[in-house]
């Protein structure tokens, strides 16, 4: 053994020491260096919605750049196949079993004692920032987000009042912030949200630029609905293109809008001189949404789409940059869900997740197990439930059952990733297994509580 893994192994059995209990002992934490999180999740961007994945039409030159300098992820699965859920597994650790928010309701917030990544790395000594859309619980609920580790949250706490790019106010840690000149109006008004966004995400990066953060970019486009500053340069690169709907040249122009956001965020942390220990993230949140025809084809090769547990609702771009670290131009087909970002997060952190969680750590897979002093641990199983819906996934085996009354059927993704043929009839004990799974990973759903009668539930009136 030379010196230096000798010393990297001692640091490791050392840290394991300190945190008894630990599963998985943290590869950073001897080092006394913890990275900046930049974690950008696009609302509804598909998996196939990348020029680099070979979109003909939507442009995304600094996501690909990115995953020319980073990992690109083939089988990393959403948190849920729609909005809510899908964040509520990500900041939780726990899939939609056992999570709280299991669907888009306006009225179902996150508990008191939830626990979320923001917290987890408070602890950790992290500052906290959130923009975009939250979607956990309402203002005045046990969900709001400066309950649950944020320093600072800036967006939209609800579903529906995300819906709207111009916004009469927008929410501050927990405080409404008025948008002088919006009307509500979905396509036109004085200020684009999104801009207000970013720039807080900005803000948020350069005033904490001298200790770690975790900043949360939640953003909503492409999201609909489809409104966009006429002056956006991104609108006016595709407001001409033949395309019949409107909406479609402002989705592809959103697309492009985020695309050159990602690459401004990555060039501020460059200018701050802290690429080196800054760990990216882009993802989307669901899987695509299939609309306008399908012109933009989010799906390609999948079957289904946003709302329901075919890959097509699952499936999600998902690249991480951290030069020096991760290899760059690396394609894994690791298989992981959003229930493995907290774990993973705390693991780069230093500190420990909570017990109660689904998720493992995939640094092992980012970092290179040398790096992180072991061996990537597998999921035995994944799982979802989404409204009648549950699937479960075992190695290449997704077993799912599309509503209540119908029975399960089972697909072998390698060889079968379009889902078509149920294969259930052949292997009657796989099934078995992957349903014995999905009865034991089901809990009750618990809900939160209001706090504030004044504030509650009043989220979604932006007219
Ligand atoms: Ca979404």
């Amino acid at each position: 053994m030379q010196r230096r893994d000798f010393l990297k192994a001692a640091g490791f059995a050392a840290a394991a020491l300190a945190m008894p209990g630990y599963a998985q002992a943290p590869s950073r934490s001897a080092k006394g260096s913890k990275p900046n999180i930049v974690y950008v999740m696009i609302d509804e961007l598909g998996y196939f919605e990348l020029s680099c994945m070979g979109n003909k039409y939507l442009k995304t030159p600094n996501i690909d750049r990115m995953a020319g300098e980073g990992m690109r992820f083939t089988q990393a699965l959403a948190g849920g196949p729609v909005c809510a859920p899908t964040r509520c597994a990500l900041m939780t650790g726990q899939h939609t079993g056992h999570c709280t928010v299991r669907k888009n309701s306006q009225v179902w917030p996150m508990r008191a004692e939830d626990v979320t990544v923001a917290e987890v790395l408070k602890k950790a000594g992290y500052a906290t920032g959130g923009f975009g859309k939250w979607g956990c619980g309402d203002r005045g609920t046990t969900g709001a987000p400066e309950l649950h580790g944020f320093d600072i949250f800036f967006g939209y706490y609800n579903q529906t009042h995300a819906h709207s790019f111009f916004p009469n106010y927008l929410v501050r840690n927990g405080e409404k912030v008025p948008l002088e000149g919006n009307t509500g109006d979905y396509h036109e008004g004085k200020q684009f949200s999104h801009y207000l966004i970013f720039d807080e995400s900005v803000k948020f990066i350069r005033q904490n630029k001298d200790k770690p953060f975790f900043c949360y970019c939640a953003w909503t486009p492409p999201h609909g609905q489809w409104g966009i500053p006429e002056d956006e340069p991104a609108w006016q690169e595709f407001k001409d293109k033949p395309w019949t709907a409107r909406d479609a040249k402002v989705y592809a122009a959103m697309v492009a809008m985020v695309d050159r956001q990602i690459g401004q965020i990555l060039a501020l942390l460059k200018e701050l001189a802290i690429e080196d220990n800054t760990i990216v993230f882009v993802c989307g949140d669901n899987g695509g949404r299939g609309g306008f025809n399908n012109l933009f084809d989010p799906n390609r090769d999948f079957r289904g789409q946003k709302g329901q547990l075919y890959e097509g609702g699952l499936r999600i771009p998902m690249i991480v940059r951290w030069p020096g670290r991760i290899k760059a131009g690396a394609v894994s087909d690791f298989l992981w869900y959003f229930p493995d970002v907290m774990p993973t997060l705390a693991e780069l952190a230093g500190v420990r997740p909570p017990e109660n969680i689904d998720g493992i750590s995939i640094v092992p897979t980012l970092l290179g197990e040398d790096a992180a002093g072991r061996r990537q641990k597998n999921h035995e199983f994944l799982y979802w439930e989404h409204q009648q819906q549950v699937a479960v996934r075992m190695g290449d085996y997704k077993a799912i059952q599309p509503a209540k009354n119908k029975p399960f059927e089972l697909y072998d993704l390698s060889k079968d990733i379009g889902e078509q043929n149920n294969i259930a009839d052949k292997f009657p004990d796989v099934l078995a297994k992957m349903k014995a799974f999905a009865e034991r990973s089901h809990t009750e759903n618990l809900i939160g509580e209001v706090l504030d009668k004044e504030k509650a539930w009043k989220g979604h009136q932006f007219r």
